[in-house]
């Protein structure tokens, strides 16, 4: 039976096929799917959102020395997150299959950087795969569980936006059940990587690499394509379709499974073609090692190396590459005609009560990446610094001992608090800091979607499960002035804001209330504006609500849009602003 999957989904069926048990991440777009996904196979399969790609990937990697096939599923930077046991795991070696399932985000369409996830296999040592569709996505999940158990190894299956989220039709079959008992067996030669065992594990890694290399050397997931022999085009991932497409004439060196490289395929299909162009979406990855075969080949000559790639993109370097100048084409034709929308915080969200209460004072803020990232933006404009997860919170300290002369406050979301905020908090008790903490919990984790966390009270599969506590995490951690605030009530908030920075010691504000959009309620009664009692001094537009306009200086408040949260009725000095039912 064939179905019309994206690619998230086809991974997910892949695992469930594969016979994997224990399916672990953290979410993180183009990602999250995935686990989505896999959940409902649920009780075959185990699913658990960890408090972060660590802790998913260490999840795994002990279900997989149990013998269970398994995966763990995250965003590139997520890798970042995960990269200890990553580089480890990949000494001590695996025993059920164990694939990370990570996802990339050319062109930063929702991630703060665009790093190159191919780069961590080299760096791991370990098989990577690359799909360019869905059908692809599930093959190469259960090849790399097939390898990732025969050789002993963690595998990367590597895919990236367009294939994340784009659907084609993948051919469905059934599972298959697991064929290793469960039964951990003890080795310490082989699990414990201390010095002694340690250093025969890294002679294994570098054999084990080599076995690799041969198996990708006949791995039907690499295939040459042979059509004219004028050009040959090596290519991965998305930028196979692309290049398919824009140059429908050449021979083509598909690789699929694509580290460690197939030397000798590589070598043989070069023979083959008078001229020799890599096709590769960011790092030139494939290109400097084609280099590096001595082979002479083109690729960042031509093919952009930053953001991301597409048919219109390349059309241009086959322009190029044909000695014609590149047009300038706008990218976007509609741009010009679209009013500019800057983005902000949804109508009702409750972090823009903490921002507004904020922006009256003269502090610095250490920001985080949630959907509070857009505190960033005016009329707000309250947030100074955004660099990872967790980060709010660290940054925070790093300020306050530097020297900065305003107090520091450090803002993180309650899954982001969770994440890696924790120990960020640690640090600022332990080495004596007096920052204040402000957790925006609004109870989920709404930036990638609405997944729980540990402070929801349910789990992926929605049973309910303990809400850990923030406030008592604040205290373990050796915090004394710890306390909450509801944001939607403006003069309490600001000044439990104002008490805290005025204190010298480190505190914790959790700021909570759940997010409309998850809970599909208004917060309250909508508001309107009396036209005779408004002044027009526009102080109600500084809360950048969307549902505030303000057209040739008369205000009004748009009725599809509020959310009822009424911070507009708090913040009009003319009394303007009254609950709709009130009129
Ligand atoms: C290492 C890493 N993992 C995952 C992500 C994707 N991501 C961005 S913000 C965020 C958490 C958002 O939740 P929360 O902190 O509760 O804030 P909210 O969006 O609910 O305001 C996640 C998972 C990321 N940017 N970096």
């Amino acid at each position: 039976m064939r179905r019309l999957l994206s690619g998230n989904e086809a991974i997910a069926r892949g695992a469930y096929e594969a016979g994997v048990t224990i399916g672990t991440g953290y979410p993180g777009t183009p990602s999250t799917e995935i686990l989505e996904n896999l959940a409902r196979y649920s009780p075959e399969v185990y699913c658990e959102w960890s408090p972060n790609e660590k802790v998913a990937f260490e999840v795994a990697a002990g279900a997989s020395l149990a013998g269970a096939r398994s995966i763990v599923t995250m965003k590139h930077v997520g890798l970042n997150v995960a990269a200890d046991p990553l580089m480890t795991l990949s000494y001590i070696s695996v025993e059920g299959g164990f694939v990370a399932c990570v996802a990339d985000d050319p062109g930063m369409h929702s991630s703060q950087n665009e790093q190159d996830t191919r780069n961590y296999a080299r760096f791991a040592r370990v098989p990577l795969f690359e799909p360019a569709d869905s059908q692809e996505a599930k093959d190469l999940l259960m090849l790399a569980l097939s390898v990732s158990e025969e050789f002993k190894t963690p595998a990367i299956l590597r895919t990236t936006t367009r294939v994340s989220h784009s659907r084609s039709l993948v051919e469905l079959g059934e599972r298959e059940q697991a064929k290793k008992e469960i039964g951990f067996v003890k080795n310490p030669p082989r699990f414990v990587p201390i010095p002694v065992w340690g250093r025969p594990m890294r002679q294994r890694v570098e054999e084990r690499l080599k076995g690799l290399q041969a198996l990708s050397e006949k791995s039907p997931a690499n295939r040459i394509e042979w059509r004219s022999k004028g050009l040959g085009i090596i290519t991965s991932s998305i930028a196979y379709q692309y290049a398919r497409e824009v140059w429908p004439e050449a021979s083509v060196l598909k690789l699929g499974f694509s580290y460690p490289f197939p030397d000798a395929l590589i070598r043989e299909f070069a023979q083959g073609v008078d001229r020799l162009l890599v096709v590769e979406e960011l790092d030139p990855f494939i290109e400097e090692h084609v280099k590096a075969l001595g082979i002479s080949c083109q690729g960042r000559d031509f093919v952009p190396g930053i953001m991301e790639l597409s048919v219109d993109r390349l059309l241009q370097s086959r322009r190029l590459m044909d000695g014609g100048e590149a047009t300038r084409k706008e990218e976007d034709p509609f741009r010009e005609l679209l009013p500019p929308r800057p983005p902000v915080l949804c109508p009702g969200c409750p972090h823009r009560g903490v921002f507004y209460a904020l922006s009256r004072e003269d502090v610095v803020v250490t920001g985080d990446i949630g959907c509070y990232s857009l505190g960033a933006f005016p009329p707000l404009d309250r947030m100074d610094s955004i660099l990872c997860m967790g980060a709010g919170v660290s940054m925070a300290h790093g300020m306050e001992k530097a020297g900065e002369k305003r107090k520091v406050v450090g803002v993180v979301g309650d899954s982001t608090f969770f994440h890696s905020g924790i120990t960020g908090l640690l640090d600022i008790v332990y080495n004596k800091g007096h920052s204040t903490i402000i957790v925006l919990d609004n109870r989920t984790t709404a930036m990638t979607g609405h997944q729980d966390h540990p402070g929801t009270g349910r789990t992926i599969g929605g049973e309910p499960t303990v809400a850990v506590s923030i406030e008592d995490i604040g205290r373990a951690c050796g915090i004394n002035r710890v306390r909450s605030i509801d944001p939607y009530q403006l003069d309490n908030a600001r000044e439990a804001i104002k008490e805290e920075l005025a204190a010298l010691e480190p505190s914790l504000i959790v700021s909570r209330a759940p997010c409309p959009l998850r809970e599909r309620r208004r917060v309250g009664a909508m508001r309107t504006i009396l036209a005779e009692e408004c002044r027009a001094c526009e102080l109600c537009l500084s809360l950048g609500c969307p549902a505030i306009e303000g057209v040739d200086g008369v205000m009004k408040i748009n009725q599809t849009l509020c959310a009822g949260c009424g911070l507009c009725e708090q913040i009009c000095p003319a009394g303007a602003i009254v609950s709709r039912e009130g009129v």
